[in-house]
């Protein structure tokens, strides 16, 4: 059975889980957090999660188990349609993870973990988020999901890094980036009420209080 190795907390661990229900697949959860132990980086070298683990062997990296979810279980498919729509769906990912997630991330430990972020980071961070979001728009209307009538592996990506995005700029950038993204909130409404989101979401609440532990504890 496959196992997802991370904890409910982490927004790539989500994503990957998601997609686990989306897909109707049994798949056993394994609570890590992200570490360098040489027995955890023989199965994820940068010591991050999620890392999945399969009859094979495991590997790391979201986008990569979302490639491989979707060639060892091609139905139901989350990257659908012709090698031009497939590209589009990873094009999507990619302007949503590198252009805005891993940005935003940079200023997670002040608007998350009580941590500072220097002035002049938080400027680079709003000069980045305004144009990954003018990205993202160029790219969706969110009409109903994200690229159009099928509904997508971007559309958990988006679900589920867009809020946290958004929650890192008002908390400490003074910005929000849904003021560049129109119909955006309906938008995620909508993915919300996907039995997979709700699941995700449930589970994130009842892993926060521990990983907040574990972070004061480490
Ligand atoms: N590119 C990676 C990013 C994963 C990632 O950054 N995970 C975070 C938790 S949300 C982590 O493990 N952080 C610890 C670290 O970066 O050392 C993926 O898509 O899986």
């Amino acid at each position: 059975m496959l196992k997802l190795h991370g904890f409910s907390v982490s927004n790539y661990y989500n994503v990957v889980k998601a997609a686990l229900l989306e897909k109707g697949l049994a798949f056993e959860e394994v609570l890590v957090y992200p570490s360098s132990d040489e027995r955890y980086l023989s199965n994820s070298p940068m010591g991050k999660v999620p890392c999945l683990e399969t009859e094979e062997g495991s590997f790391s990296e979201s986008q990569v188990m979302l490639d491989y979810l979707e060639e060892a279980y091609p139905e139901p498919a989350l990257i659908p349609g012709s090698p031009f729509q497939r590209a589009k769906t990873r094009e999507i990912n990619r302007v949503l993870e590198l252009y805005l997630e891993l940005q935003a991330r940079r200023v997670y430990p002040e608007a998350f973990f009580g941590g500072q972020v220097s002035e002049q980071t938080k400027q680079e961070v709003r000069e980045a988020l305004k144009k990954g979001a003018a990205a993202l728009r160029r790219l969706t209307g969110f009409q109903p999901w994200i690229l159009g009538q099928d509904f997508t592996s971007s559309d958990l990506v988006a679900g589920i890094h867009l809020p946290l995005v958004r929650d890192a700029g008002r908390k400490v950038l003074d910005m929000d980036i849904f003021e560049q993204l129109p119909g955006v909130k309906e938008y995620l409404g909508r993915v919300r009420e996907r039995p997979s989101m709700q699941r995700v979401m449930d589970d994130y609440k009842a892993g926060l209080e521990a990983f907040m532990k574990k972070r004061k504890g480490a």
